[in-house]
């Protein structure tokens, strides 16, 4: 990878939001600006409820409202909507469509790959995905599948000598992200703390000051 793309996946890794829609207090027209004012750098359209028809038309209203922003939309575990909608990335893990398939669809492709063990680190590196995302590092009731708990120090041996750029997830709020710091992640990853709350402009910017110091 050439080193401005290294720089620019860095850059849109620092407050990586888990949109979940059925969380949100306000309008997603309203929620989506407020949240890039914030500090959001990338959403990951996350709909585990949703049929394929339902997914596809939320890839693609996200797509429009985050036309000419900057900032980039991954679609988690599907990349048949990611293709369908334009968007710029998929997020898969190991009981997804393998990122070395994904690779294979769309080399320009954002492709991150969920580690919670070595081994995960590993399939991540063989498959030359772009990030990787670790954790949990928190508790979380997000995810109803979770992994075992990695926390932050689980998460550092995770990723010592892991060359890709790592984010954290699970159970992430501006509370605990200090936690988070010295352990050379590129940023962190959130649903609720965003989604959820009554004010996600703020929420997000306060999760972004934290993330500037990890
Ligand atoms: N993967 C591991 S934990 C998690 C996912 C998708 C949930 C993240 O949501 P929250 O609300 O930030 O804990
Ligand atoms: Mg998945």
């Amino acid at each position: 990878m050439r080193s401005e793309d290294r720089q620019k996946i860095t850059d849109i890794l620092k407050l990586y939001l888990v949109y979940e829609e059925p969380m949100l207090k306000i309008p997603p027209e309203e929620f989506i600006p407020a949240v890039i004012r914030g500090g959001v750098t990338c959403i990951q359209l996350r709909s585990k409820e949703l049929n394929g028809a339902q997914n596809y038309r939320s890839a693609l209203s996200l797509r429009s409202m985050l036309e000419g922003t900057g900032v980039p939309l991954i679609i988690n575990d599907r990349a048949d909507i990611a293709l369908c909608s334009g968007a710029d990335g998929v997020h898969v893990g190991a009981k997804d469509i393998p990122p070395s398939a994904v690779r294979g669809l769309n080399s320009d492709y954002i492709i991150g790959y969920s580690c919670n063990t070595p081994e995960d680190v590993q399939t991540a590196l063989s498959a030359g995905v772009d990030y990787i995302g670790t954790g949990p590092a928190f508790p979380t009731d997000t995810k109803k599948d979770l992994r075992e708990l990695r926390g932050p120090s689980g998460i550092g041996e995770l990723i010592a000598s892991c060359p890709v750029p790592a984010i954290a997830i699970g159970g992430i709020t501006a509370a605990n992200c200090g936690e988070l710091c010295g352990l050379n992640l590129k940023g962190v990853a959130v649903s609720s703390s965003i989604c959820a709350s009554e004010d996600p402009e703020r929420a997000a910017a306060e999760l972004r000051e934290m993330v500037e110091k990890l």
